[in-house]
Parts: structure tokens; C-alpha cells; sequence
């Protein structure tokens, strides 16, 4: 019996029933007989609905076989120089096939610089929406050999519905997934990774794959979250001085802010500085040799000039995303340092300003030189297909000197860093660095600071090793600089069930380590070496975790892809509010006092016939000015006696700011700041020059004075006066102050 079928009969039944009962009086029809349902005495077991994978256990293949039957795909070296065998082969069953005499065998000879780089899948299986399925495969390894399984959405979104990571016993063991699909999916593919240390000349067996229908997924409906709140408006104003800085795509390149408005205003309300995420490296910037292209970051360079961003540039020197004729170059040493030399300097030229106001302010001049041993990137001491880098190979470990007297010299104004990964943690990698760092400082070569690009996972590494490692850098003598450089924080940590929304407790738990990584960074660092944090990516969306290592969604960054701000922005932003003293505004260099009126007319006197009140409903700043009416000659106005104030030789900035009342019967009438000195004779010196004001907005009187008098004064009445009798003016903001 068919179990849907069954169902269907039950709630018809059901329906029947309540309409016999509860029905319309008026109108009751007949019951319906009810159907009689019997039960079979044994009933037959019902069979699953199975997946199709056609030649689950390739029985249809022969040995050797690289392309199975079916929508089966081996491939052993897709990526970044993994190579592998993987074919069919034939045994007795139970020895190396699990079911019949065949099954496929997986020998890895090298790895590949990602996890899927050797891989076994079957590409679209036909599955129905909406359903938990269960699939399953035979495996055999040599004890301590491991794969990954998974069950993913199809190319090109490769979403993740199930993942085991298996290590293998050595005898046949069953890897059992299970996935719910969605209503909208109809096909998945099944995939098998492994590009594994501990494969290595290892062999793998696989055999029977299957699956089937378990159960409908029952509805599940993404929860509206609510998340803790964020109340900072702009990370920069809490810390002007301070660099804090995002990666971003512009130009042509792919999801360029230049054309996303929401960007731009999160870049401009929050951010001082920007990286480019890819557009200046050096395939991107030297694309053919002798050929610069400069448009795209030349864009982003404009942009972030013309917002009073400055920008962090990334990166002359690395041993990936570089040209291929840079790659295939063919030269000796000397050509190959010429080469190398020649990218730094006319691509450092390119981005120098003329004087100290440059928007490109330092660069990574070498990113990534080592391993995570210590030793040089393509010194070949590891077997990692990574462990490869032409600079060092062609060129020795003198790359890393040479490239930083190349840019010192094409940039003499930017600060010089050096940038890798891991070396938040990774403590050999951290001290050959170091070393590297004492050398050049030993040698008279220029450096100026360490970026640790800090891609990191929700609370690994923990704060106390993030402390150990920063502080490592600022022990340097002479003192660099420490910059964060590429900073996000995955929320889903390896190898666990990822999430499928952000849970408004993970939240809190990213904004709790953004304000432990940020507090950390400014109680280790003193000011004068931060070279600041740099988050790489705006919205969680953009950022390079959506698809690597694994395809999955990460929520590493600052912003949803609402573009409204996480609370790990909140984060940062109150640590920012805890560590960063914002300085105090420079002591006042004001000579005069009470010159806003603000403690009253203290001090302040009526000239001649003029009466002088204190007026609060105008005031150029503060609550206060002082209203000056009733002159009857054109010297009478308001005078302070500041007796003392100069000193002779030195030279002042006067002025006061002034407002026509309008009461006034003259519209236009022009006034000025005059002192009268009283020694030996008396003088009237002009202070600022004559200047017209009105009745619409408050104009500034302004000058310079040199005292040249040097005898003793008596008085030195400092007062404002007007050519029109009947200008009734206010006055604020009399300031005295000496030019150094
Ligand atoms: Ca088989
Ligand atoms: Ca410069
Ligand atoms: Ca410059
Ligand atoms: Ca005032």
C-alpha cells in the first residue's frame, strides 16, 4: 500500500466525519458511509523512494576506467597543481569492493592549495523539493586516511546541505548523510574530497553509493531576529586619528563600490581608509609585461581623495595573483630583479603625490614570503603544493631587501609593511618575520611596520594569544608599526553543522570578540605605532568566506547585506569609546578674556556716549553678545582696557565678530576694531581693517598688529567703532591671539 494514499483516505475520512457532526441543521446531507479501512495482517513493508544514482556501485564499469557511467566525475587534479589517481578498479568482493567486483580507488600524491582540489562527485542527481534524504556510501581507507562527503546544491552555488568528515579504519565502513532538501531544489550533487597530509600515497575504496526519501521536511521559517542594538553612527569620529579601514572592489572590477550608492554612504560614514581587495595586485596592475593598467584603482583612488579617505596600498610583491608572463618570466637573477624592481617602482611612482598629503599613505610591499614553519615560501621544506613562490626561486631570500629599498625609493613618504596570514597565532611564522625584521633593521633597509591580516574564526584564536602575538611586533627596536590588515571573523566554526541564519546569540558573540580583538589592539599597541584595523569587506555577502574555503555563509564583517550595521560593529565601536582618548582641543592661545561675552559685560565698558547691554538672543557663539546703541559720535562703541597684553616686537591676530541690529536706520555701515594706547602721548591704531557689516549675518573684522610701542602704556583701550552714528550693532567673539 501506498503510504501517501493511505494518508489521503484518513483525512477524507476525517472530513466526513465533522460534516456528519457539526454540519448545517438546515441543510444536513447524508453521511457518507464511512469507508472502512482494514488492516492488513502483516502489512508488506513499504519500499523507500530511492534517489537515481545510476551505477551506484560501477558494476557497469571496466578497470582502469577514469569516466564512469552515469553522472559520475573523477577528478584528480582540479586545482592548483593537486595531482591524484582515480579510476575503477576490480577485486574480490569484501576485499577492495565493497558489493560486486568493482569500485573506484583514490591514490593522492600531492595536495592542492584548497580542500577540494581532488574530488569524486556526481553531478546532478534528480531529487524531489522539500524532502530529508538520506544518502550513503562504502568506504575503505588505510587507518588514519579521512575524506569529506558532502551533499550540495549544483554548480555553480555549490551550497552545503550535509557534510561528514570521516576518518578511515581501515576496514569497510558506511558514511551516512543526511540533507533536507529545499522546496525549490530538484537536484543535488554528491561529493567526496580529499586532498588530505594523511592521504598521501595512500589508497581509498569506494562502492555503493545510494540514497533515498526519509520524510517531508517539516516547514521551517527563519525567525525574524532581533539583534542587540547598535547605536554608534560613525567609527571614525570616535577615533579621527586612528586608521580604520575597509577592502573594497572598484573600478571595473566585479561589485565595484564606485556603482552601489548604500556603499559608498557606509564607507564614508564609518571608515578613514580603504584597501583594494584585489585591483592592485600585480596581475591586476601589470597585466602584460610593460603594460600598466591603472583604471580601476586609479578610480578607487580618486574616490577616496575626493571623500578624505586615505588608502592602504595592496600589494607590489606576492608569489599569487600575479601575471603569467610574470609567472613564465625567463631571465637570471639580475633579470629577474630588474623585473621585479621595475613592477615596485612604477607602480609606487604611480600612486606618489608630490608633498606629504598623499592619498596612498603605505603599502604592503610583501605579502606572504613564509611558510607556516618559518622557512621561506618556495624553499621547498614542506610538501605543500603552496610551498612555491617565484621570487624566492628566482631570486633568493634577496627579494624581500630589494623590494623594500625599491619602494623606499619610488615612495619616500609611505609607510613600508610587510603582510601575511596566521601570524596572530602562528608563533614560527610571527619570529621568522621578526628575524626578518632585525635583519633589515641591522642592514640600514627600510621598513616600517608588520600587517597581520587576521583572518580568524569566532573566538580562535583566543584573545590572550592575540595579546602575546602584538605585542611581539611592538617590542621591536627600533619601534614599527602593527597594522591589522585584513580582519574578519567567520561564525561557523570548521567542520560543525553550519548555521542557516545568524542566531541573535552568535551575533553578540562575534560583537563580544570584535571589542576583545580592537580593545586588545589598542591597549598593546601605543599610538605611535598603529598603523590601525582594516576589515576586509563591507557586507557579509562580499566577502571572499561566502566561497572559500567551503561554500558557505560566514556573517564575517561589520554589515548585513542590508547594509545595516551588525553588532559587531557596536563592538568595535565601544572599544573604540573606552581606549581612544580623543585629545582634548589644544589649549586656548586666547590673550583676551571674556571676549564672547559669555561671563557678561564683565570687563567690557560703554565708549562715549554709547549704552552697552547684554544680549542673549544673539549670540555668534555661546548664549551671549553685547548690543551696542545710543552713539553719538562715530568712536563711541564698547572698549575693554587691556593694558599689558601686548608685548613689544611680537605680532597678533585680532577680530571680533559683529552683526548689525535691526533697529538700525542704516543698512551698511562700516566698522572696525581700533586700540587707543595711552603712554606718552596717545595713539589710535587701526587693528583691523574697515569693514562693511549688516544686518543678515555676523561678519567677521580681522587683522594682524604688530606691537612696535615699547614704552610703558597706561591704558590700551580696545574698542569698536562705526563711521554711521545710527548703526546699532552686536559684538561677540573679540579674540586676541599671539602669531607664533
Ligand atoms: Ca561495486
Ligand atoms: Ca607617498
Ligand atoms: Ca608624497
Ligand atoms: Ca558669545
Amino acid at each position: 500500500m501506498n503510504k501517501s494514499i493511505f494518508r489521503n483516505t484518513g483525512l477524507v475520512t476525517l472530513v466526513s466525519l465533522l460534516m456528519a457532526c457539526g454540519g448545517n441543521s438546515k441543510d444536513t446531507p447524508v453521511p457518507e458511509p464511512i469507508p472502512e479501512v482494514v488492516a492488513p495482517d502483516t502489512p508488506a513493508p513499504e519500499a523507500p523512494i530511492a534517489a537515481e544514482i545510476a551505477n551506484g556501485g560501477f558494476e557497469e564499469d571496466t578497470t582502469g576506467q577514469t569516466t564512469p557511467v552515469g553522472n559520475w566525475v573523477f577528478r584528480p587534479d582540479q586545482e592548483s597543481s593537486a595531482t591524484s589517481t582515480i579510476e575503477i578498479i576490480e577485486s574480490q568482493e569484501g576485499v577492495n569492493t565493497y558489493k560486486g567486483t568493482k569500485a573506484a580507488e583514490v591514490i593522492v600524491n600531492t595536495l592542492g592549495d584548497n580542500p577540494w582540489g581532488i574530488e569524486i562527485a556526481y553531478e546532478d542527481l534528480p531529487i524531489t523539493g522539500g524532502k530529508n534524504y538520506e544518502f550513503s556510501v562504502w568506504a575503505k581507507g588505510e587507518e588514519g586516511t579521512s575524506a569529506d562527503f558532502w551533499i550540495q546544491t549544483p554548480a555553480p552555488d555549490y551550497g552545503q546541505l550535509s557534510l561528514v568528515k570521516e576518518t578511515l579504519t581501515g576496514e569497510w565502513q558506511k558514511i551516512t548523510l543526511t540533507a533536507a532538501t529545499a522546496e525549490a531544489d530538484s537536484l543535488v550533487r554528491l561529493a567526496i574530497h580529499f586532498s588530505k597530509e594523511e592521504n598521501i600515497n595512500k589508497s581509498i575504496y569506494l562502492d555503493e553509493f545510494s540514497g533515498f526519501i526519509l520524510d517531508d521536511v517539516p516547514a521551517e521559517e527563519i525567525p525574524d531576529v532581533q539583534y542587540s542594538e547598535v547605536t554608534a553612527q560613525s567609527l571614525k569620529a570616535l577615533a579621527p586619528n586612528f586608521n580604520i579601514g575597509v577592502a573594497v572592489p572598484a573600478g571595473g572590477f566585479g561589485n565595484s563600490i564606485i556603482d552601489r550608492p548604500e556603499i559608498k554612504t557606509i564607507i564614508e560614514q564609518h571608515f578613514n581608509q580603504l584597501s583594494a581587495e584585489n585591483i592592485m595586485k600585480p596581475t591586476y596592475l601589470q597585466p602584460t609585461q610593460g603594460e600598466f593598467f591603472y583604471d580601476d584603482s586609479d578610480e578607487l583612488v580618486n574616490y577616496a581623495k575626493d571623500n578624505s579617505l586615505t588608502v592602504h596600498g595592496h600589494v607590489f610583491v606576492w608569489h599569487s595573483q600575479i601575471a603569467p608572463w610574470m609567472q613564465s618570466f625567463q631571465g637570471d637573477k639580475a633579470a629577474w630583479i630588474t623585473m621585479m624592481e621595475n613592477h615596485i617602482t612604477q607602480v609606487a611612482t604611480h600612486f606618489e603625490e608630490e608633498g606629504d598629503n598623499d592619498t596612498v599613505v603605505s603599502w604592503d610591499v610583501v605579502n606572504e614570503a613564509f611558510m607556516e614553519n618559518g622557512k621561506y615560501r618556495g624553499e621547498k621544506t614542506t610538501n605543500d603544493s603552496a610551498d612555491e613562490s617565484v621570487w624566492f626561486e628566482n631570486i633568493g631570500a634577496e627579494f624581500l631587501p630589494l623590494s623594500y629599498k625599491a619602494a623606499r625609493a619610488a615612495d619616500p613618504d609611505a609607510d613600508l609593511y610587510y603582510n601575511d596570514y596566521n601570524l596572530i597565532w602562528n608563533a614560527d611564522k610571527l619570529d621568522a618575520v621578526i628575524n626578518m625584521v632585525n635583519d633589515f633593521h641591522n642592514n640600514g633597509v627600510p621598513i616600517d611596520g608588520i600587517g597581520f591580516q587576521s583572518h580568524i574564526s569566532l573566538n580562535s584564536p583566543d584573545i590572550s594569544t592575540i595579546q602575546a602575538h602584538l605585542q611581539k611586533v611592538v617590542d621591536i627596536r627600533p619601534k614599527i608599526k602593527v597594522k591589522i590588515t585584513e580582519l574578519d571573523v567567520r561564525m561557523n566554526n570548521e567542520g560543525g553543522i553550519p548555521l542557516t541564519y545568524l542566531t541573535s546569540e552568535r551575533a553578540d558573540e562575534q560583537k563580544q570578540y570584535y571589542y576583545d580583538i580592537v580593545k586588545t589592539y589598542l591597549e598593546t599597541v601605543p599610538e605611535d605605532q598603529r598603523g590601525g584595523i582594516t576589515i576586509w569587506g563591507v557586507i557579509d555577502e562580499d566577502s571572499w568566506l561566502q566561497n572559500w574555503p567551503e561554500p558557505t555563509t560566514e556573517w564575517p564583517l561589520l554589515f548585513f547585506n542590508d547594509f545595516t550595521a551588525k553588532p559587531a560593529l557596536q563592538g568595535f565601536a565601544n572599544a573604540l569609546k573606552e581606549l581612544i582618548e580623543v585629545a582634548e582641543p589644544a589649549p586656548s592661545s586666547e590673550l583676551l578674556t571674556n571676549g564672547d561675552f559669555e561671563a557678561g559685560l564683565d570687563s567690557w565698558q560703554a565708549r562715549g556716549s554709547a549704552s552697552i547691554t547684554l544680549d542673549t538672543t544673539q549670540a555668534h557663539s555661546g548664549n551671549n553678545s553685547a548690543l551696542v546703541q545710543g552713539r553719538t559720535e562715530t568712536w563711541n562703541g564698547i572698549q575693554k582696557d587691556i593694558k599689558g597684553l601686548f608685548s613689544a616686537g611680537e605680532t597678533y591676530n585680532v577680530s571680533a565678530w559683529v552683526k548689525l541690529s535691526d533697529d538700525s536706520t542704516t543698512v551698511s555701515p562700516d566698522i572696525k576694531l581700533t586700540l587707543q594706547i595711552e603712554h606718552t602721548s596717545t595713539e589710535y591704531l587701526e587693528l583691523t581693517p574697515v569693514t562693511t557689516v549688516n544686518a543678515g549675518d555676523w561678519v567677521q573684522l580681522s587683522g594682524t598688529y604688530t606691537h612696535s610701542i615699547t614704552t610703558q602704556e597706561s591704558a590700551a583701550l580696545l574698542y569698536v567703532e562705526s563711521n554711521e552714528l545710527t548703526a546699532n550693532f552686536y559684538v561677540d567673539d573679540v579674540s586676541v591671539t599671539l602669531v607664533e
